[in-house]
Protein backbone atom coordinates (compact mmCIF):
# COMPACT_ATOMS: atom_id res chain seq x y z
CA UNK A 1 0.00 0.00 0.00
CA UNK A 2 2.49 2.45 1.43
CA UNK A 3 4.81 1.85 -1.44
CA UNK A 4 2.29 1.96 -4.34
CA UNK A 5 1.74 5.38 -2.73
CA UNK A 6 5.01 5.99 -3.16
CA UNK A 7 5.58 5.07 -6.69
CA UNK A 8 2.14 7.16 -7.04
CA UNK A 9 3.19 10.03 -5.71
CA UNK A 10 6.72 10.14 -7.26
CA UNK A 11 5.05 9.21 -10.79
CA UNK A 12 3.18 12.40 -9.94
CA UNK A 13 6.15 14.52 -9.75
CA UNK A 14 7.93 13.03 -13.11
CA UNK A 15 4.92 13.53 -15.00
CA UNK A 16 3.91 17.55 -13.30
CA UNK A 17 7.96 17.95 -14.22
CA UNK A 18 7.51 16.78 -17.30
CA UNK A 19 4.73 19.25 -18.08
CA UNK A 20 6.61 22.12 -16.45
CA UNK A 21 9.54 21.34 -18.70
CA UNK A 22 7.13 21.36 -21.81
CA UNK A 23 5.68 24.28 -20.81
CA UNK A 24 9.00 26.30 -20.70
CA UNK A 25 10.94 24.74 -23.17
CA UNK A 26 9.37 24.98 -25.84
CA UNK A 27 6.05 23.11 -27.54
CA UNK A 28 5.48 19.72 -27.51
CA UNK A 29 4.60 19.21 -31.04
CA UNK A 30 6.06 19.79 -34.39
CA UNK A 31 4.40 22.85 -36.16
CA UNK A 32 3.17 20.29 -38.78
CA UNK A 33 1.59 18.57 -35.76
CA UNK A 34 -0.62 21.30 -34.51
CA UNK A 35 -4.65 21.05 -35.21
CA UNK A 36 -5.04 23.60 -38.24
CA UNK A 37 -8.83 23.46 -39.58
CA UNK A 38 -8.80 23.60 -42.98
CA UNK A 39 -5.58 22.11 -43.35
CA UNK A 40 -3.08 24.07 -44.62
CA UNK A 41 -1.62 23.18 -48.32
CA UNK A 42 2.24 22.19 -46.86
CA UNK A 43 3.98 22.29 -43.73
CA UNK A 44 7.52 22.45 -43.03
CA UNK A 45 8.91 22.06 -39.44
CA UNK A 46 12.22 23.90 -37.97
CA UNK A 47 14.53 23.87 -35.17
CA UNK A 48 13.23 26.59 -31.71
CA UNK A 49 10.12 28.46 -31.35
CA UNK A 50 8.53 31.84 -30.67
CA UNK A 51 7.02 32.77 -27.59
CA UNK A 52 4.29 35.30 -27.61
CA UNK A 53 4.45 37.39 -24.18
CA UNK A 54 4.64 40.07 -22.62
CA UNK A 55 6.12 42.95 -24.75
CA UNK A 56 5.30 41.00 -27.72
CA UNK A 57 4.59 43.11 -30.40
CA UNK A 58 2.96 43.26 -33.92
CA UNK A 59 4.21 45.34 -36.94
CA UNK A 60 2.55 46.22 -41.08
CA UNK A 61 2.72 47.82 -43.32
CA UNK A 62 -0.24 50.80 -43.18
CA UNK A 63 -2.75 49.23 -46.06
CA UNK A 64 -2.99 46.28 -43.34
CA UNK A 65 -4.36 49.03 -40.22
CA UNK A 66 -7.58 46.10 -40.29
CA UNK A 67 -5.95 42.69 -40.01
CA UNK A 68 -3.81 44.05 -37.44
CA UNK A 69 -6.39 45.36 -35.51
CA UNK A 70 -8.17 41.97 -35.45
CA UNK A 71 -4.83 40.02 -34.85
CA UNK A 72 -4.29 42.24 -31.58
CA UNK A 73 -8.07 41.95 -30.55
CA UNK A 74 -7.86 38.46 -30.83
CA UNK A 75 -4.88 37.98 -29.50
CA UNK A 76 -6.52 39.94 -26.48
CA UNK A 77 -9.43 37.72 -25.88
CA UNK A 78 -7.39 34.25 -26.17
CA UNK A 79 -4.25 35.23 -24.15
CA UNK A 80 -5.00 38.33 -22.68
CA UNK A 81 -2.09 39.95 -23.33
CA UNK A 82 -2.11 43.62 -24.73
CA UNK A 83 -0.14 42.88 -28.30
CA UNK A 84 0.93 46.41 -29.27
CA UNK A 85 1.62 47.98 -32.42
CA UNK A 86 5.35 49.10 -33.23
CA UNK A 87 6.95 50.16 -36.46
CA UNK A 88 10.41 48.87 -37.27
CA UNK A 89 11.05 45.96 -34.36
CA UNK A 90 13.11 42.82 -35.65
CA UNK A 91 12.46 40.53 -32.35
CA UNK A 92 9.36 39.35 -30.55
CA UNK A 93 7.35 40.70 -33.40
CA UNK A 94 4.41 39.32 -35.33
CA UNK A 95 4.46 41.24 -38.93
CA UNK A 96 2.68 41.17 -41.73
CA UNK A 97 3.87 41.97 -45.18
CA UNK A 98 1.43 43.01 -47.68
CA UNK A 99 3.51 42.01 -51.46
CA UNK A 100 1.37 42.42 -54.18
CA UNK A 101 3.84 41.51 -57.06
CA UNK A 102 4.42 38.23 -55.10
CA UNK A 103 4.02 34.79 -56.18
CA UNK A 104 1.46 33.82 -53.93
CA UNK A 105 -1.68 33.11 -54.89
CA UNK A 106 -5.29 35.60 -54.70
CA UNK A 107 -6.14 35.05 -50.78
CA UNK A 108 -3.16 32.83 -49.92
CA UNK A 109 -0.37 33.15 -47.75
CA UNK A 110 2.74 32.38 -46.10
CA UNK A 111 3.11 31.78 -42.12
CA UNK A 112 6.83 32.02 -41.13
CA UNK A 113 7.57 30.86 -37.22
CA UNK A 114 11.17 31.80 -36.07
CA UNK A 115 12.19 32.23 -33.02
CA UNK A 116 12.42 35.99 -33.19
CA UNK A 117 9.51 36.85 -35.40
CA UNK A 118 6.56 35.44 -37.10
CA UNK A 119 6.41 36.40 -40.78
CA UNK A 120 2.80 36.81 -42.26
CA UNK A 121 3.23 37.21 -46.27
CA UNK A 122 -0.10 37.46 -49.11
CA UNK A 123 -0.66 39.10 -52.14
CA UNK A 124 -3.60 40.81 -50.95
CA UNK A 125 -5.15 41.86 -47.73
CA UNK A 126 -7.69 38.70 -47.64
CA UNK A 127 -4.72 36.12 -47.76
CA UNK A 128 -3.04 38.01 -45.07
CA UNK A 129 -6.38 38.10 -43.14
CA UNK A 130 -6.71 34.20 -43.25
CA UNK A 131 -3.28 33.61 -42.71
CA UNK A 132 -3.86 35.52 -38.79
CA UNK A 133 -6.85 33.22 -38.67
CA UNK A 134 -4.04 30.36 -39.21
CA UNK A 135 -2.04 31.87 -36.57
CA UNK A 136 -4.83 32.16 -34.19
CA UNK A 137 -5.81 28.49 -34.33
CA UNK A 138 -1.31 27.76 -33.04
CA UNK A 139 -1.47 29.54 -29.78
CA UNK A 140 -1.11 26.62 -27.36
CA UNK A 141 -3.41 26.04 -24.28
CA UNK A 142 -5.40 28.81 -24.29
CA UNK A 143 -8.82 26.51 -23.20
CA UNK A 144 -8.22 26.59 -19.48
CA UNK A 145 -8.27 30.49 -19.32
CA UNK A 146 -5.88 29.93 -16.24
CA UNK A 147 -2.91 32.42 -17.96
CA UNK A 148 -1.11 33.52 -14.40
CA UNK A 149 0.91 36.48 -13.76
CA UNK A 150 3.13 36.27 -16.57
CA UNK A 151 1.33 34.73 -19.56
CA UNK A 152 3.43 33.20 -22.67
CA UNK A 153 2.41 31.12 -25.36
CA UNK A 154 4.95 28.80 -27.53
CA UNK A 155 4.39 27.97 -31.08
CA UNK A 156 6.86 25.71 -32.60
CA UNK A 157 9.01 27.02 -35.68
CA UNK A 158 8.35 26.65 -39.24
CA UNK A 159 6.94 27.85 -42.24
CA UNK A 160 3.05 27.55 -43.66
CA UNK A 161 2.56 28.12 -47.05
CA UNK A 162 -1.15 27.99 -47.94
CA UNK A 163 -3.87 28.99 -50.49
CA UNK A 164 -7.75 28.09 -50.86
CA UNK A 165 -8.66 25.35 -53.53
CA UNK A 166 -11.82 27.13 -54.12
CA UNK A 167 -12.58 30.83 -54.24
CA UNK A 168 -16.43 30.79 -53.59
CA UNK A 169 -16.29 28.77 -49.52
CA UNK A 170 -19.93 29.21 -48.44
CA UNK A 171 -22.73 29.18 -45.91
CA UNK A 172 -26.21 30.33 -46.04
CA UNK A 173 -28.31 31.04 -43.13
CA UNK A 174 -31.96 31.59 -43.65
CA UNK A 175 -33.54 34.47 -42.09
CA UNK A 176 -37.22 33.96 -43.78
CA UNK A 177 -38.27 30.74 -42.10
CA UNK A 178 -37.38 32.13 -38.62
CA UNK A 179 -35.68 35.53 -38.43
CA UNK A 180 -31.78 36.27 -36.41
CA UNK A 181 -31.62 39.41 -35.58
CA UNK A 182 -28.37 41.84 -36.41
CA UNK A 183 -26.29 40.34 -33.74
CA UNK A 184 -26.63 36.94 -34.15
CA UNK A 185 -25.72 36.88 -38.08
CA UNK A 186 -22.37 38.66 -36.72
CA UNK A 187 -21.72 35.89 -34.10
CA UNK A 188 -22.36 33.48 -36.48
CA UNK A 189 -19.85 35.52 -39.28
CA UNK A 190 -17.04 35.44 -36.44
CA UNK A 191 -17.77 31.89 -36.19
CA UNK A 192 -17.22 30.64 -39.35
CA UNK A 193 -14.77 33.34 -40.60
CA UNK A 194 -12.15 31.64 -38.26
CA UNK A 195 -12.28 28.51 -40.52
CA UNK A 196 -11.93 30.77 -44.02
CA UNK A 197 -14.97 30.87 -45.09
CA UNK A 198 -15.61 33.91 -47.22
CA UNK A 199 -19.53 34.18 -48.40
CA UNK A 200 -22.42 34.24 -46.42
CA UNK A 201 -25.47 33.93 -48.48
CA UNK A 202 -28.65 35.52 -46.82
CA UNK A 203 -31.87 34.21 -47.46
CA UNK A 204 -34.10 36.83 -47.33
CA UNK A 205 -37.53 35.79 -48.46
CA UNK A 206 -39.58 33.02 -48.48
CA UNK A 207 -43.03 32.24 -48.15
CA UNK A 208 -43.18 32.96 -44.45
CA UNK A 209 -41.52 36.42 -44.37
CA UNK A 210 -40.18 39.23 -45.83
CA UNK A 211 -36.96 39.91 -44.22
CA UNK A 212 -35.09 42.96 -45.59
CA UNK A 213 -36.56 46.76 -46.08
CA UNK A 214 -37.34 47.92 -49.17
CA UNK A 215 -38.34 51.62 -49.58
CA UNK A 216 -40.91 51.29 -52.55
CA UNK A 217 -42.65 48.65 -51.40
CA UNK A 218 -42.90 49.35 -47.58
CA UNK A 219 -45.76 46.09 -47.18
CA UNK A 220 -43.22 43.93 -48.14
CA UNK A 221 -41.49 44.10 -44.53
CA UNK A 222 -44.82 45.59 -42.51
CA UNK A 223 -46.84 42.91 -43.53
CA UNK A 224 -44.85 40.04 -45.17
CA UNK A 225 -42.40 40.24 -42.18
CA UNK A 226 -44.54 40.61 -39.25
CA UNK A 227 -44.91 36.39 -38.71
CA UNK A 228 -42.48 33.33 -38.83
CA UNK A 229 -42.57 29.23 -38.91
CA UNK A 230 -44.47 28.34 -36.11
CA UNK A 231 -46.64 31.96 -35.90
CA UNK A 232 -44.57 33.67 -33.56
CA UNK A 233 -43.57 37.57 -34.26
CA UNK A 234 -41.46 37.80 -37.39
CA UNK A 235 -38.31 40.48 -38.07
CA UNK A 236 -36.55 42.27 -40.85
CA UNK A 237 -33.33 43.83 -41.54
CA UNK A 238 -33.97 47.84 -42.35
CA UNK A 239 -31.90 48.67 -45.32
CA UNK A 240 -29.30 49.86 -42.24
CA UNK A 241 -29.52 46.75 -40.66
CA UNK A 242 -28.29 44.84 -44.10
CA UNK A 243 -25.28 47.61 -44.53
CA UNK A 244 -24.04 47.04 -40.92
CA UNK A 245 -24.17 43.01 -41.56
CA UNK A 246 -22.49 43.92 -44.76
CA UNK A 247 -20.03 46.33 -43.39
CA UNK A 248 -18.94 43.58 -40.46
CA UNK A 249 -18.81 40.55 -43.20
CA UNK A 250 -16.62 42.97 -45.09
CA UNK A 251 -14.20 43.70 -42.25
CA UNK A 252 -13.35 39.86 -41.99
CA UNK A 253 -13.26 39.27 -45.69
CA UNK A 254 -16.40 38.02 -46.17
CA UNK A 255 -18.98 38.89 -49.14
CA UNK A 256 -22.71 39.18 -48.29
CA UNK A 257 -24.68 37.56 -51.26
CA UNK A 258 -28.65 38.70 -50.60
CA UNK A 259 -30.90 36.44 -51.70
CA UNK A 260 -34.75 37.26 -53.33
CA UNK A 261 -36.92 33.88 -53.81
CA UNK A 262 -38.60 33.89 -56.95
CA UNK A 263 -41.17 33.28 -58.87
CA UNK A 264 -41.95 30.78 -55.96
CA UNK A 265 -41.13 30.85 -52.24
CA UNK A 266 -43.33 34.40 -52.60
CA UNK A 267 -46.08 33.97 -50.20
CA UNK A 268 -44.92 36.61 -48.16
CA UNK A 269 -44.51 39.20 -50.57
CA UNK A 270 -48.48 37.89 -52.20
CA UNK A 271 -49.53 38.63 -49.04
CA UNK A 272 -48.71 41.92 -48.59
CA UNK A 273 -49.35 42.87 -52.63
CA UNK A 274 -52.31 41.26 -53.68
CA UNK A 275 -51.47 42.66 -57.37
CA UNK A 276 -48.54 39.95 -57.56
CA UNK A 277 -50.82 37.27 -57.09
CA UNK A 278 -52.42 35.50 -60.10
CA UNK A 279 -54.57 32.59 -57.75
CA UNK A 280 -53.79 29.33 -59.51
CA UNK A 281 -54.75 29.53 -63.41
CA UNK A 282 -54.54 26.12 -64.26
CA UNK A 283 -54.69 23.96 -61.26
CA UNK A 284 -51.87 21.40 -61.84
CA UNK A 285 -53.04 18.07 -62.34
CA UNK A 286 -53.57 16.30 -58.50
CA UNK A 287 -52.26 19.70 -56.73
CA UNK A 288 -53.71 19.84 -53.44
CA UNK A 289 -56.55 21.57 -52.59
CA UNK A 290 -54.68 23.36 -50.01
CA UNK A 291 -52.08 24.90 -52.53
CA UNK A 292 -54.98 25.97 -54.50
CA UNK A 293 -56.26 27.70 -51.40
CA UNK A 294 -54.07 29.20 -50.08
CA UNK A 295 -52.87 31.13 -53.41
CA UNK A 296 -56.99 32.21 -52.95
CA UNK A 297 -57.99 34.95 -55.74
CA UNK A 298 -56.09 36.60 -58.47
CA UNK A 299 -55.39 40.10 -57.40
CA UNK A 300 -56.10 39.53 -54.25
CA UNK A 301 -53.60 38.98 -50.99
CA UNK A 302 -52.84 36.03 -49.32
CA UNK A 303 -52.85 34.83 -45.73
CA UNK A 304 -49.63 34.79 -44.31
CA UNK A 305 -47.90 31.80 -44.25
CA UNK A 306 -46.04 29.88 -41.01
CA UNK A 307 -46.22 26.52 -41.73
CA UNK A 308 -43.24 24.67 -43.62
CA UNK A 309 -44.23 23.08 -46.77
CA UNK A 310 -42.76 23.64 -49.89
CA UNK A 311 -43.97 24.73 -53.64
CA UNK A 312 -47.00 26.35 -53.04
CA UNK A 313 -46.46 30.09 -54.11
CA UNK A 314 -45.33 31.83 -57.41
CA UNK A 315 -45.51 35.61 -58.64
CA UNK A 316 -47.53 36.30 -61.74
CA UNK A 317 -45.11 36.15 -64.34
CA UNK A 318 -47.79 38.17 -66.73
CA UNK A 319 -47.79 41.31 -65.04
CA UNK A 320 -46.19 44.48 -65.86
CA UNK A 321 -46.31 44.90 -61.82
CA UNK A 322 -44.57 41.99 -61.49
CA UNK A 323 -41.52 42.81 -63.09
CA UNK A 324 -41.80 46.57 -61.46
CA UNK A 325 -41.39 44.82 -58.35
CA UNK A 326 -38.49 42.41 -59.34
CA UNK A 327 -36.82 45.69 -60.67
CA UNK A 328 -37.13 47.60 -57.69
CA UNK A 329 -36.10 44.84 -55.13
CA UNK A 330 -32.83 43.87 -57.55
CA UNK A 331 -32.23 47.57 -57.78
CA UNK A 332 -32.25 48.22 -54.12
CA UNK A 333 -30.97 45.68 -52.78
CA UNK A 334 -28.14 45.65 -55.41
CA UNK A 335 -27.40 49.59 -54.46
CA UNK A 336 -26.18 48.40 -50.96
CA UNK A 337 -24.64 45.39 -51.75
CA UNK A 338 -20.94 45.78 -52.33
CA UNK A 339 -20.63 42.01 -53.70
CA UNK A 340 -20.85 41.08 -57.03
CA UNK A 341 -23.48 38.66 -56.66
CA UNK A 342 -27.16 38.73 -56.46
CA UNK A 343 -29.24 35.46 -55.80
CA UNK A 344 -32.83 35.21 -57.44
CA UNK A 345 -33.70 31.61 -55.71
CA UNK A 346 -35.84 29.63 -58.76
CA UNK A 347 -36.18 26.76 -56.50
CA UNK A 348 -39.63 24.87 -56.16
CA UNK A 349 -41.34 26.96 -58.45
CA UNK A 350 -44.42 23.93 -58.38
CA UNK A 351 -47.10 26.31 -59.29
CA UNK A 352 -45.45 28.11 -61.60
CA UNK A 353 -46.12 26.70 -65.33
CA UNK A 354 -42.97 25.86 -67.03
CA UNK A 355 -43.12 27.84 -70.29
CA UNK A 356 -43.77 31.14 -67.62
CA UNK A 357 -40.93 29.95 -65.23
CA UNK A 358 -38.47 30.40 -68.25
CA UNK A 359 -39.02 34.18 -69.19
CA UNK A 360 -39.50 34.91 -65.27
CA UNK A 361 -35.65 33.78 -65.14
CA UNK A 362 -34.65 35.35 -67.57
CA UNK A 363 -35.87 38.47 -67.22
CA UNK A 364 -34.88 38.83 -63.77
CA UNK A 365 -31.30 37.40 -64.77
CA UNK A 366 -31.35 40.59 -67.21
CA UNK A 367 -32.67 43.11 -64.46
CA UNK A 368 -30.03 41.80 -61.99
CA UNK A 369 -26.87 42.69 -64.84
CA UNK A 370 -28.59 45.71 -65.24
CA UNK A 371 -27.87 46.21 -61.53
CA UNK A 372 -24.10 45.95 -61.91
CA UNK A 373 -24.67 42.03 -60.63
CA UNK A 374 -23.66 38.43 -61.35
CA UNK A 375 -27.22 36.29 -61.33
CA UNK A 376 -26.91 33.02 -58.80
CA UNK A 377 -29.81 30.83 -58.35
CA UNK A 378 -30.96 27.30 -57.27
CA UNK A 379 -29.85 24.70 -60.18
CA UNK A 380 -33.61 24.52 -61.55
CA UNK A 381 -32.70 27.44 -63.17
CA UNK A 382 -30.85 26.30 -65.60
CA UNK A 383 -33.79 25.04 -67.61
CA UNK A 384 -33.81 29.35 -68.77
CA UNK A 385 -31.04 30.38 -70.98
CA UNK A 386 -28.43 31.33 -68.63
CA UNK A 387 -25.33 34.12 -69.14
CA UNK A 388 -21.69 32.62 -68.55
CA UNK A 389 -21.53 34.96 -66.08
CA UNK A 390 -24.10 33.15 -63.96
CA UNK A 391 -24.24 30.66 -61.38
CA UNK A 392 -26.02 27.70 -60.56
CA UNK A 393 -26.21 26.20 -57.00
CA UNK A 394 -26.22 22.63 -57.13
CA UNK A 395 -28.77 21.61 -54.68
CA UNK A 396 -30.91 18.69 -55.48
CA UNK A 397 -30.10 17.57 -59.37
CA UNK A 398 -26.44 16.71 -60.86
CA UNK A 399 -28.80 17.21 -64.49
CA UNK A 400 -29.46 20.57 -63.27
CA UNK A 401 -25.94 21.53 -62.91
CA UNK A 402 -24.98 19.98 -65.77
CA UNK A 403 -27.01 21.45 -67.88
CA UNK A 404 -25.84 25.22 -66.71
CA UNK A 405 -22.37 24.02 -67.46
CA UNK A 406 -23.26 23.17 -71.15
CA UNK A 407 -24.66 26.76 -71.11
CA UNK A 408 -21.05 28.17 -69.78
CA UNK A 409 -22.22 28.87 -66.42
CA UNK A 410 -20.52 28.10 -63.54
CA UNK A 411 -21.96 25.75 -60.60
CA UNK A 412 -21.30 26.38 -56.49
CA UNK A 413 -21.33 22.87 -54.53
CA UNK A 414 -24.26 22.34 -51.92
CA UNK A 415 -25.32 19.10 -52.68
CA UNK A 416 -28.44 18.43 -49.48
CA UNK A 417 -26.65 14.95 -48.88
CA UNK A 418 -23.39 16.64 -48.09
CA UNK A 419 -23.85 19.63 -47.15
CA UNK A 420 -27.27 20.70 -45.91
CA UNK A 421 -26.65 21.65 -42.46
CA UNK A 422 -30.51 20.89 -41.20
CA UNK A 423 -30.14 17.78 -42.19
CA UNK A 424 -30.30 15.58 -38.71
CA UNK A 425 -27.00 14.28 -38.00
CA UNK A 426 -28.68 10.55 -37.28
CA UNK A 427 -32.40 10.03 -36.57
CA UNK A 428 -32.05 10.99 -32.46
CA UNK A 429 -31.06 14.38 -33.25
CA UNK A 430 -33.58 17.07 -31.43
CA UNK A 431 -33.98 19.65 -34.51
CA UNK A 432 -33.24 19.32 -38.21
CA UNK A 433 -34.74 17.81 -41.09
CA UNK A 434 -34.11 14.26 -42.73
CA UNK A 435 -35.56 14.65 -46.15
CA UNK A 436 -32.64 14.39 -48.42
CA UNK A 437 -30.31 12.33 -45.59
CA UNK A 438 -29.00 11.90 -42.25
CA UNK A 439 -25.21 13.51 -42.25
CA UNK A 440 -22.78 12.80 -39.62
CA UNK A 441 -19.77 14.39 -39.36
CA UNK A 442 -17.45 11.88 -41.45
CA UNK A 443 -20.39 11.90 -44.23
CA UNK A 444 -19.98 15.92 -44.46
CA UNK A 445 -16.17 15.39 -44.35
CA UNK A 446 -15.55 12.27 -47.12
CA UNK A 447 -16.94 13.70 -50.43
CA UNK A 448 -15.17 15.78 -53.19
CA UNK A 449 -16.75 18.77 -55.27
CA UNK A 450 -15.19 17.03 -58.79
CA UNK A 451 -16.99 13.36 -58.37
CA UNK A 452 -20.21 14.13 -57.65
CA UNK A 453 -21.33 13.55 -61.30
CA UNK A 454 -18.29 13.21 -64.25
CA UNK A 455 -19.02 15.92 -66.17
CA UNK A 456 -18.95 18.16 -63.33
CA UNK A 457 -15.15 19.14 -63.53
CA UNK A 458 -12.77 21.06 -61.12
CA UNK A 459 -12.77 24.27 -64.34
CA UNK A 460 -16.88 24.43 -63.86
CA UNK A 461 -16.95 24.95 -60.11
CA UNK A 462 -16.87 27.74 -58.00
CA UNK A 463 -16.72 26.93 -54.78
CA UNK A 464 -18.74 24.78 -51.80
CA UNK A 465 -21.59 26.36 -49.64
CA UNK A 466 -23.18 25.07 -47.03
CA UNK A 467 -26.87 25.84 -46.45
CA UNK A 468 -28.59 26.21 -42.85
CA UNK A 469 -32.67 26.17 -43.66
CA UNK A 470 -34.26 27.57 -40.52
CA UNK A 471 -37.66 25.57 -40.84
CA UNK A 472 -36.63 23.97 -37.01
CA UNK A 473 -34.04 26.50 -35.72
CA UNK A 474 -35.01 29.10 -33.57
CA UNK A 475 -32.24 30.09 -32.01
CA UNK A 476 -28.70 30.96 -31.49
CA UNK A 477 -28.23 27.84 -29.70
CA UNK A 478 -29.87 25.88 -32.55
CA UNK A 479 -27.70 27.49 -35.13
CA UNK A 480 -24.49 26.32 -33.64
CA UNK A 481 -25.66 22.96 -33.11
CA UNK A 482 -25.97 22.08 -36.40
CA UNK A 483 -23.53 23.99 -37.92
CA UNK A 484 -20.21 22.47 -35.46
CA UNK A 485 -18.63 20.53 -36.48
CA UNK A 486 -19.90 19.98 -39.61
CA UNK A 487 -18.89 23.59 -40.83
CA UNK A 488 -15.13 22.79 -39.92
CA UNK A 489 -15.26 19.51 -42.23
CA UNK A 490 -17.17 21.38 -44.98
CA UNK A 491 -14.88 24.39 -45.20
CA UNK A 492 -11.81 22.16 -45.48
CA UNK A 493 -13.64 20.11 -48.14
CA UNK A 494 -13.46 23.68 -50.00
CA UNK A 495 -10.33 25.09 -48.81
CA UNK A 496 -7.34 22.42 -48.94
CA UNK A 497 -6.46 20.44 -51.72
CA UNK A 498 -8.10 16.79 -51.92
CA UNK A 499 -4.56 15.02 -51.35
CA UNK A 500 -4.34 16.46 -48.16
CA UNK A 501 -7.22 15.99 -46.72
CA UNK A 502 -7.84 12.90 -44.43
CA UNK A 503 -10.46 11.91 -42.31
CA UNK A 504 -8.13 10.53 -39.17
CA UNK A 505 -6.44 13.41 -39.24
CA UNK A 506 -9.55 15.57 -39.24
CA UNK A 507 -10.82 13.69 -36.02
CA UNK A 508 -7.99 14.23 -34.09
CA UNK A 509 -7.93 18.08 -35.07
CA UNK A 510 -11.41 18.86 -34.89
CA UNK A 511 -11.27 17.29 -31.10
CA UNK A 512 -8.69 20.32 -29.92
CA UNK A 513 -11.14 22.47 -31.82
CA UNK A 514 -14.11 21.68 -29.47
CA UNK A 515 -12.04 22.20 -26.92
CA UNK A 516 -11.63 25.74 -27.81
CA UNK A 517 -15.27 25.84 -28.82
CA UNK A 518 -16.22 24.57 -25.22
CA UNK A 519 -14.34 27.10 -23.58
CA UNK A 520 -16.04 29.85 -25.79
CA UNK A 521 -19.60 28.37 -25.31
CA UNK A 522 -20.06 27.35 -28.59
CA UNK A 523 -22.77 24.84 -28.56
CA UNK A 524 -21.29 21.67 -31.00
CA UNK A 525 -22.77 18.59 -31.58
CA UNK A 526 -20.36 16.25 -29.87
CA UNK A 527 -20.19 13.60 -32.46
CA UNK A 528 -19.71 10.13 -31.78
CA UNK A 529 -16.94 9.89 -34.39
CA UNK A 530 -14.82 12.03 -32.52
CA UNK A 531 -12.92 11.26 -29.46
CA UNK A 532 -13.29 14.91 -27.93
C1 LIG B 1 -35.49 22.59 -49.88
S1 LIG B 1 -32.99 23.65 -50.89
C2 LIG B 1 -35.57 23.96 -50.09
C3 LIG B 1 -35.87 24.86 -48.96
C4 LIG B 1 -36.13 24.10 -47.71
C5 LIG B 1 -35.11 22.98 -47.58
C6 LIG B 1 -35.19 22.25 -46.30
C7 LIG B 1 -33.93 24.54 -51.66
C8 LIG B 1 -33.38 25.28 -52.76
N1 LIG B 1 -35.21 24.56 -51.27
O1 LIG B 1 -36.99 25.66 -49.29
O2 LIG B 1 -36.01 24.98 -46.64
O3 LIG B 1 -35.32 22.10 -48.65
O4 LIG B 1 -34.12 21.34 -46.17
Amino acid sequence: MKLNNYLFKSFALIFSGMIFLSCNSGPKADLSQYAIIPIPVSMADADGYFTIKAGTKITSSPELSNEAQFLRQQLKSLTSLEVDFEEGVSENVIELVLSPNSVIPEEGYTLEVASEKITITGKTAAGIFWGTQTLVQLIPSVENRDFGPNPQFTIAAGMIEDHPEYEYRGMMLDVARHFFPVDEVKHLIDQISKYKINHLHLHLSDDQGWRIEIKSWPLLTEIGGSTQVGGEAGGYYTQEDYKEIVRYAMERHMTIVPEIDMPGHTNSALAAYGELNPGIKVPEEGAVATERTRMGVAGQPTPLYTGTEVGFSTLDTNRPETYQFVEDVIREISEITPGPFFHIGGDESHVTEMEDYIPFIEKAQDLVTKYGKRTLGWDEVAHAQLLPTSVAQYWAKSENAVMAIEQGAKVLISPATKVYLDMKYDSTTHIGLSWAATIELDEAYNWDPTTLDEKIKREHILGVEAPLWTETVTNRDDIEFLTFPRLAAIAEVAWSPKEKRDWNSFANRVARHGKRWESEGINFYRSPKVDW
